[in-house]
């Protein structure tokens, strides 16, 4: 079949749109009509060419939300009008880590995963002169059409709003995820959230669930503020606007440090300062954000010897298919708001306008209806 696609052609370039070929499922794989999908930084991420694991053309997207069109040879749990949201995490319930409870990592298809192939090694997109397009995250949501494997799609409700629980494909599920299954933060914390973009608002939902005491957001954008509020922060600190240093300030305003401090920048140096703002003794820091190719992080030793722990997450610890559905009934059951974040909807021709939203600090979500 054809479908319409933003393509990203090379690093660097705006995404073009167009028509592709996309063959249909094969064994184990579900054909997927995106109905419609959020712009995460870390497709940009990849669009700019800051990710080692870039490989072009490719058509991006990982948080899309759509309904199943057909399903190939032995797929048993899912079938034609199912909602589903694809998982750039998927959940094999079989491979190694699947069956370790300490993580959700699941490996069973990483390798391919990683090289913009399905499973069996190749891509079902292809450009209309028959040169293959590499998939993405094994989502691809930036396409009207896609092929995903059955083990990395979540069935979701039928009556959640497609333009809604995309964001649950990855801000959503991260944000909260970070706090409830990676840093498993007590009532009555102390946390300091960097970065009050599409994800860090989400740890501070989370944070407001987990019943946390103080929550201060750190953002260079005085105008990711007023949202930021409206889900549970306590105080506001630009770090432009500090005299001295930016540690020292906010563990002065956390009274010792904060028990979780969580990096949604991506900016390696504001690592380190999520990390030396947590509590000596126990303070736990926990990194979210995706650094460019070559990017490293760094500390005196002394910080971790003296009891503070660094940890990263990835999807937010959450197993997928087990996760995502519960996540869509606490949006549908009012626990949790995701409305107000989705502050522009575009058709797919003007999804570049979204990337641009989000350099100019305009934008928490944009996303694109189909
Ligand atoms: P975003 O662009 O919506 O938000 C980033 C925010 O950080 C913006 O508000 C920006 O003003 C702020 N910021 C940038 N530099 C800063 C600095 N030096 N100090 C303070 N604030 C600063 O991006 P997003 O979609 O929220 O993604 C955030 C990060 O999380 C990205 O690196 C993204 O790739 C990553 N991410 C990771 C996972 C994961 O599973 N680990 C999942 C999704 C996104
Ligand atoms: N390809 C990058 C790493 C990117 C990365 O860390 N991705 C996160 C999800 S970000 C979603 O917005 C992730 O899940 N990582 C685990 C994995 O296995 O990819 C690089 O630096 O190579
Ligand atoms: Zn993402």
């Amino acid at each position: 079949m054809r479908t319409r696609a933003a393509v990203a052609l090379e690093a660097g370039k705006p995404l073009e749109i167009m028509e592709v070929n996309l063959e249909g499922p094969r064994a184990g794989e579900v054909l997927v009509e995106i109905k419609a999908t959020g712009l995460c930084h870390t497709d940009e991420f990849t669009r700019s060419g800051d990710d080692p694991e870039g490989i072009f053309p490719a058509i991006l997207g990982h948080e899309g939300a759509g309904v199943v069109i057909e399903v190939g040879d032995g797929v048993t749990s899912l079938e034609p009008g199912d909602h589903v949201i694809p998982l750039y995490t998927p959940e094999c319930r079989e491979c190694e880590y699947c069956l370790n409870p300490k993580t959700n990592l699941c490996q069973s298809i990483r390798s391919t995963q990683g090289q913009g192939l399905l499973p069996d090694g190749s891509t079902r997109f292809s450009m209309l002169d028959g040169t293959p397009i590499h998939h993405y995250m094994g989502c691809s949501t930036f396409a009207n059409h896609t092929v995903v494997p059955e083990i990395a799609l979540a069935k979701v409700r039928k009556d959640a709003p497609f333009d809604k629980i995309c964001y649950i494909g990855c801000g959503v599920t991260t944000g909260i995820g970070a706090v409830i299954n990676t840093a498993k933060v007590e009532i009555g914390s102390r946390a300091i959230v960097f970065g009050l973009g599409g994800i860090g608002l989400n740890v501070i939902q989370g944070l407001r669930m987990a019943g946390a005491d103080q929550i201060v957001g750190v953002d260079l954008n005085d105008g990711k503020a007023t949202m930021a509020k409206r889900f549970g922060m306590t105080d506001f600190v630009n770090p432009s606007k500090v005299e001295g240093d930016i540690v020292a300030h906010l563990v002065e305003l956390t009274r010792g440090g904060a028990d979780y401090t969580f990096d949604a920048t991506g900016n390696v140096k504001v690592m380190r300062a999520a990390l030396e703002a947590a509590h000596k003794g126990w303070g736990e820091s926990i990194i979210i954000g995706v650094a460019p190719a070559g990017a490293e992080i760094s500390t005196r030793p002394f910080q971790l010897v003296t009891g503070r722990v660094w940890r990263g997450t990835a999807f937010g610890g959450a197993s997928g298919r087990t996760d995502v559905p519960k996540i869509v009934d606490w949006y549908m059951d009012g626990k949790i708001e995701i409305d107000p974040m989705i502050t522009h909807k575009l058709p797919l021709e003007e999804i570049n306008h979204g990337f641009d939203l989000m350099h100019e600090g305009k934008s928490i979500r944009a996303v694109v209806e189909f």
